[in-house]
């Protein structure tokens, strides 16, 4: 209801329309109109209103409903059917519910704040209210579990595709799946598979990625760690319109990766990891050790070269890069 309301007004944006319009053309009483409209006040919209000549829209808050993303959307099939919230638990665990439930490849959920973000092993992804973006979607591709590795590749290098497009500002990927800039991370990427020995049935590719969050409004422990498109640039950035470049980017990476294979987002992912030759520090739940980063096998493995001269695929963990 909020979401026709707000195209019925943007269809007829600085004009104003009366409440008996508005209620003909939605079949809901003009009380109920009315009531609306005193929501999305509430939500940032600025509409005005007079008894004579009824409501005219003035302007839209930096907010996430799909009245907002599909008018810029450029996508051909990703994100054309968005499951909105204000708040939520996850929208990872969301997505998942939704994917098991049938949802369909590209049904995307879209988060204003999530309460238990999750990061990797457990680890929590601090979410506050209408600064950042919190965004899961589902895809279906035919690929083994073994190629499920790529997408998380191919999700890395869209987003730093979409920073760099949208602030000309060059990020680095810091492997598996950190965006960085400075050395400090910018966004996480956080994806969930559902398969069988020899199928996959969906994944959820997660991100988060810090737009509007100022430094002081980091927790104290990631503060430094940490940072935002807008610290970066200096100059608030409209949430909506990155959204849609980052999910344009996210379904060109996909049609070509269908299409073409690992090579292209291996080429992109190495290009924008700059890691080989780095000296770094492995931490896997089986093991820690240093070495040289050679490269990365065609599944997303790490190579690395250790002290004895072997090369070790490294599929799970964190690193850490040396001087
Ligand atoms: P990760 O395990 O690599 O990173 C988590 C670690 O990053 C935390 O332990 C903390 O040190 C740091 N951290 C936490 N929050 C932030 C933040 N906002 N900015 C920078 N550093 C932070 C990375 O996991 C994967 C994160 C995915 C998040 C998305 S949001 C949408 C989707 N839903 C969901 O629950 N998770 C994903």
């Amino acid at each position: 209801m909020d979401e026709d309301i707000i195209k019925f007004l943007k269809e007829n944006e600085k004009k104003f329309i009366s409440g008996e319009r508005i209620s003909e053309a939605l079949n809901v009483s003009r009380t109920a109109i009315w009531k609306r409209i005193k929501r999305l006040r509430q939500m940032g919209y600025m509409i005005d209103a007079s008894p004579r000549t009824g409501y005219r829209l003035v302007s839209c808050p930096d907010i996430l409903l799909p009245a907002e993303i599909k008018p810029i959307l450029e996508t051909e099939w990703m994100a054309k059917n968005i499951h909105y919230f204000q708040k939520i638990d996850s929208t990872n665990s969301v997505a998942y519910q939704l994917a098991m439930q049938g949802a369909e490849e590209g049904e995307v959920v879209i988060a204003e704040s999530q309460e238990k973000g999750r990061g990797r092993l457990g680890r929590k992804w601090f979410s506050p209210p209408y600064l950042n973006l919190y965004i899961s979607i589902i895809l279906r591709p035919e690929i083994l579990p073994t190629q499920a590795s790529m997408i998380t590749l191919l999700s890395a290098v869209a987003t730093a595709e979409a920073i760099k497009k949208y602030s000309n500002i060059t990020p680095t990927i810091k492997w598996p799946n950190d965006i960085l800039i400075r050395g400090r991370k910018i966004a996480g990427l956080l994806n969930e598979i559902n398969s069988e020995l020899d199928r996959v049935h969906f994944i959820i590719l997660g991100i988060g990625i810090n737009i509007n969050i100022d430094k002081k409004d980091f927790p104290e422990e990631i503060r430094e760690y940490a940072t935002s498109l807008k610290i970066e640039t200096g100059s608030q950035i409209s949430r909506k319109e990155f959204i849609c470049i980052l999910l344009k980017e996210i379904e060109d990476w996909y049609k070509d990766f269908l299409k073409e294979g690992n090579k292209p987002i291996l080429d992109a992912w190495r290009k924008w990891a700059d890691i080989k030759d780095k000296m770094v520090r492995i931490s896997s739940f089986k093991e820690s050790f240093n070495g040289k980063a050679i490269d990365i096998d065609s599944d997303g493995a790490l190579l690395i070269k250790n002290k004895n001269g072997e090369i070790k695929r490294v599929l799970a963990g964190d690193i850490e890069y040396l001087r």
